[in-house]
């Protein structure tokens, strides 16, 4: 019996309110694989108890392209039915051993969900609902059990073995095969389960914790990429030690196994003792890997170890909690990453990236078609909510119960989580509810219920801000209210819980001290309101002169704020506010109210840069203490997405041809102090990817591309040729690629030679490949030339489909890092992207379904794009066999 999934039938949601406890528990798993490409046998043993507390119902297991063989009940041949994908048991003791045998064929799984075959290895991905690929089973995440796998595969073309837990035996068998047994000490939803089998070389390292246990950590790759595994295993090891030292959450394994492997639909995965990783967050040499990689892989190795906390002892209840573990294991490694950081300044910095990644991507999907709470009320397909909403903007939802109850606060309330419900699959309510148990004299328990529609609200909340300064009174009165559009399925909003740390500038630019009418606090620095209602007011008293406000220190709440700022305020803000976040988000203001005004008056020079502006940014440049990474984040301007999302029409094309006139007005007039900012950040010492040296070559590549965009304009090659040498002698790949991208970003002609070397130089090595393909279809669209150039790139030899990286590099960088070159007026983008969409959804359908979603925002967009954009999508929807990842997608797009 062959179950393929039928895809014609419609898509039908799952409602978060329809939860109900599972009919059965299985207390343990048995599972015997014969890995063969072709045909992987499955024996799965069960210990089933029927959960008693519910009326009696038959068991239902799902299964998803499965062959199924043999069914027995406590050693008997049984009957079962089929209801769809789901097998059947009816009138079963109340304690049994159930034993079904299966078979699949992993060589054939292009979707790389279950068990499927890469580079002549097995992996498995089994979150979220991968598992029922792989056996019959009750595949939901509150369904809890005891695992123990053997493996059995011919010895030499797979002699490493690997599954959950700890490896009890292993041996040889007839015929060449060997196998080995695997038992996983903690119980575990089958989210978590993997094995993975093949020929891999590993890295290990012995460590002795904190708490004077010894374990063996080990990071498996192909053979040869061993020397590009350090950093992630030094990473690993800081993570062990920080969950330790600051939630005291040890290891609670002996041995921990990171493997790489290079087709992978997402970036990791924290299944129990052996996380299975794309191997772009895993392989770093200074080579063949820029700074951005080095601390992607940091953190993103941190993510699934922290996991194993937050998501695997204690996990979700149901996958509308998606964000329980995602929100909290995100703010958890954005604080390790953070911490790791060292100076202030470093500090500043990461979280102007994180909150760069939030504005870019999760605003804008909060305010479009996707729109969805943290806590999702219904899915079609769950893959499709593994958004930056559940991500990031649970992360900040987890950040504001830290601001709420205090750093040490938020510590307890982690230890009381654990003590409540290690060992249990919860929901958000309960994470919720410890937080606040665990801070009785804090804000926070009052104000729980409502601070709790930061999970059932959708929408991004809008905070407007006004000030009044009365000289009379020596007052400062700042009126705060809230608002939060209307998003799919939701049209009122009640007014949210939002922390707003803020600080008031003297004309000097210090900070005054803050006093509230009516309270005796004062408050050095910052203080923390709290607004709870649509209106409301603070008084500050004692203020003799009208001071700066700088709100939303930080970015305290996941808001957007307005408020009228002059821009001597802005510039005033820029150059002395203590707050570093909020010195940058001035600089940005400045650049944000220069650009919309520019597109907006299309009769407008686009070229819309005053001296105030220009003279800044040549401060900020020329700052003596402000360091590289900082400054190189203030000089960037607002891109293109975040500006679009300032309008309420875009014209992508404007868009681009506004900022682009920035960027060259920023090279042409600051070009001395480029030149000097150049000379003044060369790294001579050795290659490491710290933040303080990542931040000079940052700022650096900045300081050459602008170089090379005044050079074009100008006509001069002086400054492409130094960026030939600079591409041919670098000494890392962050210099090197900085110095390509320069080349490439500035449309000279020495670009076509470097990429060549470059592609020469790198042909072996896929991740690498994987950035040589993005930079050239993310180009400046010369003559509409990029289009044909991707297409021309598809072709390449180097190209496939299949591999989700490599399909990722050219064709969503091409739809989503590309908009000017993307949005053509003659609409063949958006066929490109349609034929892509319905090509990708034959053999992956997450990888289509994240493409599908490069037009979410079509409704915003000027004509002609909107109708030929919606044209695009109909085509889509209009198509039969859709996956229901796409579908979901694109259906929601046209509602
Ligand atoms: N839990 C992982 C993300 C993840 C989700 C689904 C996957 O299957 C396609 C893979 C990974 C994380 O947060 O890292
Ligand atoms: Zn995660």
């Amino acid at each position: 019996m062959n179950q393929i999934l039928d895809e014609q039938a419609p898509a039908t949601a799952i409602q978060r309110a329809d939860y109900s406890a599972p009919a059965w528990w299985v207390d343990s798993v048995d599972l015997c694989f014969d890995l063969d490409p072709i045909k992987t046998r499955v024996l799965n043993k069960m210990k089933l108890r029927r959960n008693t507390d519910l009326p009696v119902q038959a068991l239902r297991l799902d299964g998803e392209e499965l062959n199924l063989a043999r069914v027995l009940v406590n050693g008997q041949g049984s009957t079962f039915k089929m209801d769809g994908n789901q097998l059947v048991l009816s009138n079963l003791p109340d304690e049994c051993e159930l034993e079904i045998f299966t078979t699949t064929c992993p060589s054939k799984n292009t979707k790389l969900m279950g068990l499927y075959v890469s580079n002549d290895s097995f992996f498995t991905q089994c979150e979220a609902e991968g598992f029922r690929r792989i056996t019959y089973f009750l595949d939901r995440p509150d369904v809890m059990a005891m695992y123990s796998v053997t493996l059995r595969a011919d010895k030499a073309k797979y002699p490493v073995l690997l599954s959950n837990g700890n490896l009890v035996d292993s041996g040889d068998l007839e015929g060449g095969r060997h196998f080995a047994k695997w038992v996983d000490p903690h119980k575990k939803p089958c989210y978590l389960f993997a094995l993975v089998a093949g020929q891999l070389v590993c890295r290990e390292q012995r460590i002795t914790t904190r708490a004077g246990k010894d374990h063996t950590l080990q990071i498996y790759v192909r053979s040869g990429d061993l020397d590009k595994t350090e950093h992630a295993m030094n990473s690993l090891i800081h993570s062990v030690a920080w969950d330790e030292a600051r939630f005291g959450l040890p290891l609670d394994l002996e041995r921990f196994m990171i493997v790489a492997t290079s087709d992978f639909n997402m970036g990791a995965m924290e299944n129990k003792g052996l996380n299975i990783f794309n191997t772009k967050y895993v392989l770093a040499s200074q080579a063949t890997a820029t700074d951005v990689d080095f601390s992607n892989i940091e953190s993103v190795v941190g993510h699934e170890y922290f996991h194993n906390w937050t998501g695997n002892r204690i996990t979700c209840r149901d996958w509308f909690q998606l964000s329980l573990k995602e929100g909290l294991t995100v703010f958890r490694d954005q604080e390790f990453s953070t911490d790791l950081a060292g100076t202030a300044s470093a500090r500043a910095v990461k979280r102007i990236e994180d909150v760069r990644v939030l504005r870019t991507n999760q605003f804008p999907e909060d305010a479009g078609p996707m729109a969805h709470p943290v806590r999702p009320d219904s899915y079609v397909e769950i893959s499709n909510f593994y958004t930056v909403t559940i991500y990031e903007k649970g992360a900040e939802v987890v950040r504001m119960y830290q601001t709420l109850v205090g750093r040490a606060g938020f510590e307890k309330g982690i230890t009381l989580y654990f003590e409540r419900h290690d060992g249990n699959a919860v929901t958000c309510d309960d994470f919720a509810q410890a937080i606040a148990d665990a801070n009785p004299s804090s804000v926070l328990p009052s104000l729980l219920p409502q601070f709790k529609r930061w999970y059932s609200q959708a929408g991004t909340p809008r905070v407007s801000a006004q000030g009044v300064f009365d000289a009379a009174s020596q007052t400062y009165t700042l009126t705060f209210s809230q608002h939060c559009a209307a998003t799919p399925g939701q049209t009122e909003k009640l007014p949210f819980v939002i922390p707003v740390v803020l600080g008031l500038l003297d004309a000097n630019g210090n900070d005054l001290p803050l006093q509230l009418e009516g309270q005796d606090e004062i408050h050095t620095g910052s203080q923390r309101l709290v607004l709870t209602e649509a209106s409301q007011s603070f008084c500050f008293t004692g203020v003799n002169a009208e001071p700066v406000p700088s709100i939303l220190r930080g970015l305290s709440a996941p808001v957007v704020l307005a408020f009228d700022y002059s821009d001597a305020q802005l510039l005033h803000l820029l150059a002395h506010d203590s707050d570093p976040f909020n010195r940058w988000e001035a600089g940005q203001r400045l650049a944000v109210n220069r650009a919309t005004a520019a597109i907006n008056d299309s009769s407008a020079n686009p070229a819309a840069l005053d001296a105030a502006y220009i003279d800044a940014m040549r401060a900020v440049l020329r700052h003596p203490t402000l360091d590289a990474a900082f400054k190189e984040l203030v000089l960037t301007l607002p891109s293109e997405v975040y500006l679009a999302e300032q309008l309420t029409v875009v014209d992508p094309q404007r868009v681009h041809t506004v900022r682009q006139a920035m960027r060259e007005q920023l090279a042409i007039e600051l070009k001395a102090d480029w030149e000097t900012t150049y000379a003044a950040t060369q790294e001579t010492g050795a290659y490491t990817p710290d933040a303080v040296s990542s931040g000079k070559r940052a700022l650096c590549g900045m300081a050459l591309t602008h170089l090379c965009l005044a050079a074009v304009a100008e006509g001069n090659d002086q400054w492409p040729a130094i960026a030939l040498q600079r591409f041919k002698n670098a000494s890392n790949m962050t210099d090197r690629f900085n110095a390509l991208s320069a080349l490439v970003g500035s449309g000279h002609a020495l670009a076509i030679p470097a990429l060549e070397e470059f592609h020469a130089l790198f042909k072996n090595e896929a991740l690498v490949l994987d950035k040589w393909f993005a930079l050239q279809v993310t180009a400046p669209d010369v003559g509409g030339n990029t289009l044909p150039n991707v297409k021309k790139l598809m072709k390449h030899s180097d190209f496939s489909l299949r591999n989700p990286n490599r399909a990722r590099s050219v064709i969503s960088s091409y739809c989503q890092a590309n908009p000017a070159g993307f949005h053509r007026l003659d609409a063949a983008g958006y066929q490109f992207w349609s034929e892509r969409v319905l090509e990708l959804d034959a053999i992956n359908p997450q990888v289509a379904a994240r493409l599908a979603r490069a037009l979410d925002r079509w409704s915003k967009l000027a004509e002609p794009y909107r109708t030929n954009a919606r044209q695009a999508i109909a085509r889509v929807a209009a198509k039969s066999g859709l996956s229901k990842d796409t579908q979901e997608v694109v259906t929601r797009a046209l509602a």
